[in-house]
């Protein structure tokens, strides 16, 4: 093995909501299951337990659908806070490993384990004893997949779920990769599968036939991941700080504020500018807030960020936040920024089903 050779994990809990109900209330066990919204109501399925799934109950499919498919299935509502709850005792298992975890969602995590210590540092043996812990001591299965990199640990937790791991070594990427329809790459959807099939590609092992630059003219830069992706190639690392994103405006004054007065005078044009960024944004994609901060520089250029929990932006909050950097040093300020952390993107989608119990103010107005 060469000494570039990473070791990433790919952790995905099963059936996840529908799991931790069960968990919590047996008499949901062995029942086709689902947690959503009321058909009455026009609500959609979140997830559903594999008995539903047996009956070919999905995901964001409508309940009144999912009904017609399976007459006794139960539909209960989410209850968000259980789900994050055991989100983060999963989570915090996983960093018992690495330092290097990745969330993509309140279920799903890469793990990269390539320096970790622990198993002897099998990364085989840390998944397994991962899956170990979590259904001991949180009461859910988790499902895995080890390869050396995250494209193909994403496929490979797929590969035997539930309640399963899968391994891909180095030696095995080529016939493993060779062998995947072309949907399974991410970004592959209806069109550009349809394009692919009239050229007669179905699988990745098809694909490679077709030279860099010829995907390149045909799918534009997306033309370059296809041509790596189809030879199991993925040099993405595992960032940790990926759910950190943000969304941030700031000015620098001409000249230096002197006062609160002056700063909270400052405060409300950045405060329309960062409001227009976040509607723009959320227009192409579904984001959920989960902190506001305030950024000052002062005039000997030293920096502070007060910052706080928050579900949407909010002026006399960010006033208070203003106040509180402020007053940390008798200074001038020369610079202002203010801003939201976000949930990262997955995870916010998840919310934006039950924006009612997260966040009333978010609901059906983002015109998607
Ligand atoms: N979820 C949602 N809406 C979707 C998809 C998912 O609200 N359209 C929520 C409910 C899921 C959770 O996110 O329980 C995790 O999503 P997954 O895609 O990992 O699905 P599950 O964990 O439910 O099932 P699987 O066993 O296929 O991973
Ligand atoms: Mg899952």
């Amino acid at each position: 093995m060469s000494s570039s050779t990473r070791k990433i994990i790919h952790c995905d809990a099963d059936c996840f909501y529908a799991s931790v109900e069960m968990r919590d209330d047996p008499s949901l066990r062995g029942i086709p299951l689902a947690v959503g919204g009321q058909p009455d109501q026009r609500g959609v399925v979140a997830t559903c337990n594999y008995e539903a799934r047996a009956f070919g109950v999905r995901s964001a499919m409508p309940s009144a659908q999912a009904l017609k498919l399976c007459p006794e299935l139960r539909i209960i509502a989410p209850t968000m806070r259980r789900y994050q709850e055991a989100s983060q005792r999963i989570m915090a298992i996983y960093r018992d490993y690495t330092d290097l975890v990745e969330p993509l969602s309140l279920d799903e995590a890469y793990l990269d384990v390539t320096h970790s210590d622990r198993c002897d540092g099998s990364a085989t043996l840390i998944a397994r004893e991962i899956r170990a812990r979590v259904a001991e001591e949180v009461g859910l299965t988790v499902s895995a997949g080890v390869a050396p990199n995250k494209f193909i640990a994403k496929i490979a937790s797929d590969w035997r779920k539930p309640d399963g791991m899968f391994v891909v070594r180095p030696a095995e990427i080529d016939a493993f990769v060779a062998a995947l329809p072309v949907e399974r790459l991410f970004g592959v959807g209806k069109v550009t599968a349809e394009k692919l099939r009239a050229l007669g590609v179905q699988s990745c092992g098809d694909l490679r036939s077709h030279s860099m630059a010829d995907l390149a003219e045909r799918f534009g830069v997306f033309g370059q991941r296809l041509y790596e992706r189809c030879r199991g190639i993925d040099t993405r690392d595992v960032s940790p700080d990926r759910e950190r994103k943000s969304i941030s405006v700031e000015t620098t004054y001409t000249r230096d504020l002197r006062t609160l007065a002056d700063c909270e005078a400052a405060l409300e044009p950045l405060l329309r500018q960062l409001s227009e960024r976040i509607e723009r944004a959320r227009r192409s994609e579904p984001l959920a807030i989960a902190k506001v901060f305030v950024k000052i520089r002062f005039a000997d250029f030293s920096r502070t960020t007060a910052e706080a929990g928050a579900l949407s932006v909010d002026a006399a909050q960010c006033r208070e936040l203003l106040a509180d950097a402020v007053g940390r040093k008798r200074r001038p300020v020369r610079l202002m920024g203010v801003g939201v952390r976000l949930l990262e993107a997955q995870a916010a989608r998840q919310l934006r089903l039950f924006d009612d119990e997260v966040d009333p103010t978010h609901s059906a107005r983002d015109g998607r």
